[in-house]
């Protein structure tokens, strides 16, 4: 299957998985916000790893479809509470007003709480193995709470206008942007519901490494790309007075460590030519060849 064909495949899901309210006469403008953050675009990077992990390894595609949400949901809350005026106080996401703009404050975080809630309700509603269920609902709580996402977005807040050494700024974009990254590969792999405890590692270190390019081509992006393309507000590190791995290394420096981290990925799938032959590798290239 193509990667447009999953993302089309992911989109009609995700429709259902948060439908319209079912009468025109009661709207709800939580569900509206809800939806208007989930449905409008994104490169939907941590679904498609949950797929391609789940792919590699023959996972039923019903049970990606579901873990693959569940991760994209967190992800848009994330994204919606980030754009607070107490967070980065930004005003563009993915091309449109940030929920908070396009709603209002309250209904943004309404709609964040939502979306993180239902994430949990989802899987452990809709997979149906109880013992995949569990494990998915650990791995994705871990990877959010005070040990991931959540940690590494206060440590973020703690640093404006402090420069951060450069193994600070590796921790804290390691708990805020790779820990669900590297959750998202781990759903794929325990909706497969193998148990090889030697793909896991490699998948560990192939996710850390993604990981963290991911956010070294985030800060080269926004360091040198427009509002435009990127949909969002370029240069807002800078102005927030944020560390990133520009401010700390120069540019080329930055994209060297990126690259190597790239060879570093494919490295770790290699050995395993299910992992090696899967969209796998074309997501490492993706992580930093992408424009937005
Ligand atoms: C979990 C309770 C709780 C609160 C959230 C706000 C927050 C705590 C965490 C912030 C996490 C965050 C927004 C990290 C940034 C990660 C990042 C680089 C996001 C952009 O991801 P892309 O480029 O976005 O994949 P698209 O739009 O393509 O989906």
């Amino acid at each position: 299957m193509t990667t447009n064909k999953i993302l089309e495949r992911f989109q009609i899901y995700l429709n259902q998985a948060l439908p319209e309210p079912l009468s025109e006469k009661t709207p709800s403008p939580l569900i509206s916000a809800m939806r208007y953050s989930l449905l409008n675009g994104g490169k939907r990077l941590r679904a498609l790893l949950v797929y391609a992990t789940g792919m590699a390894l023959n996972a039923d595609l019903n049970l990606c479809d579901i873990a693959a949400t569940a991760v994209e949901m967190i992800h848009c809350f994330s994204l919606i509470h980030d754009d607070l005026p107490a967070m980065d106080n930004d005003v563009l996401r993915r091309g449109l007003p940030t929920c908070h703009i396009k709603f209002n404050e309250g209904l943004a975080i309404l709609a964040g709480d939502a979306l993180h809630t239902e994430a949990f309700d989802l899987l452990s509603h809709k997979i149906p193995n109880p013992q995949t269920a569990v494990s998915m609902i650990q791995v994705l709580s871990r990877a959010i709470g005070k040990s991931g996402m959540v940690q590494g977005q206060s440590i973020d807040l703690e640093s404006e206008n402090k420069t951060l050494s450069l193994d600070l700024l590796k921790q804290m974009h390691f708990l805020k942007t790779g820990c669900l990254i590297e959750a998202s590969i781990q759903m794929g792999y325990l909706a497969s519901e193998i148990i090889n405890p030697t793909i896991q590692i490699a998948l560990k270190k192939y996710g850390e490494s993604i990981g963290l390019a991911f956010q070294i081509k985030d800060d080269l992006l926004d360091a040198c790309s427009s509002s435009e393309k990127l949909g969002k507000t370029a240069g807002i590190d800078l102005i927030n007075h944020k560390s990133t791995f520009v401010s700390l290394l120069g540019f080329s420096q930055a994209s060297e460590i990126m690259e190597t981290l790239i060879q570093e990925a494919h490295e770790a799938l290699s050995p395993y030519p299910e992992l090696k032959n899967s969209h796998l590798s074309f997501l490492a290239d993706y992580v930093i060849g992408r424009e937005y």
